[in-house]
């Protein structure tokens, strides 16, 4: 099945018809979906397929047992509204990369495997990379166990109402140990490869990035008949905290995203109670992001005071720099380096990934893949056919390249 067939077969699932976006929330229909799509992709080309313990799924050439294994994959899911390449474009690269070196007539001396990591992005429940934090150990199964959606349902109850079992969560030590490579392929989420001219780069690093919760804490009351001096309005200081996070973010050279609210009782008429935002910071170094936060925390807290507001910052998700495997990056160089007409640049990213998650306990590295607008998290996302095929022939020629050796 050719990487256009595979497209299109994928393209339509959880996707909306009003904007084109999608959503493929972790444990849905849609979720579903994309998983049947993985495991028939992966048995008609004859791979042992299997899905683990934390519900990540996995296709194989070759026994994973025998160790040192040659791994490439993404993940299917998306954030609300995404678009269509954020993840899938690896998943699908990973197979149509294995069917080139078949037609090589490649002959792999190490296992070579495909991944599905689940619940990458968190849109429904929250935290980014579920899967591969389990996976690795940087989600406990409790920890997991009390992750819950907007609706109040739990990971554990929307697992079992997908049909995999919850009390199987858990780190996977003996999984991560049989892999001696991973190489994750991503459409670039930035204009890096735009503004060079290349159609396909190496990642070198993953900015410090977390997730904070400002829960803002007022009173209700209202709208037409309170005074403006008797109002203890919570809005007010969320919105000093969305402008001050845009001030931070420009002193410190970072981004800062106020992308999530929640407001109680979420009426027109009626002072909230509770306005509840998400802070979505990413910087190049620690200090800065660490400069970032607590700027946009003084300044919220600040506000907040001088309204009788309540003010409440809890840190859900934290990343700290992910520095990518050296010697596997010079690797993929060594091996790109090779293509006549194909620069391949190392770029920093300031986006999260599985790869992210995983490097430190296996040797990773990610490939992106030019993103003419570097838009990305939204319908518009895209990425040109040719580069799509210049970043499967590259995906093919470093597993070539990886699982030779
Ligand atoms: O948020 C991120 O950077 C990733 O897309 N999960
Ligand atoms: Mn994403
Ligand atoms: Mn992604
Ligand atoms: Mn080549």
């Amino acid at each position: 099945m050719s990487f256009h067939s595979m497209w299109a077969e994928l393209l339509p699932v959880g996707r909306s018809s009003a904007s084109g976006g999608y959503r493929r929330y972790a444990w849905t229909g849609a979720d579903s979906d994309c998983r049947t799509w993985f495991r028939e992709q992966a048995q008609a080309r004859g791979l042992a397929y299997e899905t683990d313990r934390n519900g990540n799924q996995w296709a194989w050439l070759g026994d994973p047992a025998a160790g040192n294994a040659v791994v490439t994959g993404s993940h299917l899911d998306s954030v609300p509204d995404g678009g269509a390449f954020d993840g899938p474009l690896g998943v699908v690269s990973a197979f149509a990369a294995l069917d080139e070196l078949r037609g090589r007539g490649t002959r792999f001396t190490r296992p070579l495997g495909i991944v599905n990591f689940g619940d990458e992005e968190g849109a429904r429940f929250g935290l980014a990379c579920v899967g591969s934090r389990l996976t690795s150990g940087a989600l406990t199964a409790e920890q997991a166990h009390r992750l819950t959606d907007a609706d109040g349902i739990t990971l554990p109850q929307a697992m079992e109402a997908a049909g995999h079992d919850p009390d199987t969560l858990g780190p996977d030590p003996e999984r991560l140990a049989r892999i001696g490579a991973f190489v994750e392929l991503h459409v670039e989420q930035g204009r890096a490869l735009d503004l060079s001219g290349d159609r396909v780069g190496i990642a070198s690093a993953i900015w410090p990035h977390g997730r904070w919760r400002f829960d803002f804490r007022g009173e209700a009351n209202h709208a037409g008949t309170t005074r403006l001096t008797d109002r203890h309005d919570p809005m007010l200081p969320y919105a000093e905290a969305v402008l001050a996070a845009r001030r931070e973010a420009q002193l410190a050279g970072a981004v800062a995203t106020f992308g999530k609210v929640a407001v109680e009782p979420n009426g027109v008429n009626a002072v909230p109670s509770l306005v509840r935002g998400w802070l979505d910071s990413r910087a190049a170094d620690q200090e800065g992001l660490d400069a970032v936060v607590a700027g946009v925390e003084k300044a919220a807290r600040e506000y907040a005071a001088a309204h009788g507001v309540d003010l409440g910052v809890e840190c859900e998700s934290f990343t700290p720099v992910v520095d990518f495997d050296h010697a596997l990056r010079d690797e993929l160089a060594r091996i790109l380096g090779k293509e006549a007409d194909l620069r391949v640049p190392v770029l920093g990213t300031g986006a999260g990934h599985d790869a992210g998650i995983l490097s430190g306990r296996v040797p990773t590295a990610m490939l992106f893949v030019r993103n003419p607008t570097g838009v990305s998290h939204s319908p518009a996302e895209h990425a040109a056919e040719d580069d799509c095929a210049a970043g499967v022939h590259a995906l093919a020629d470093v597993l070539e390249g990886l699982a030779r050796t």
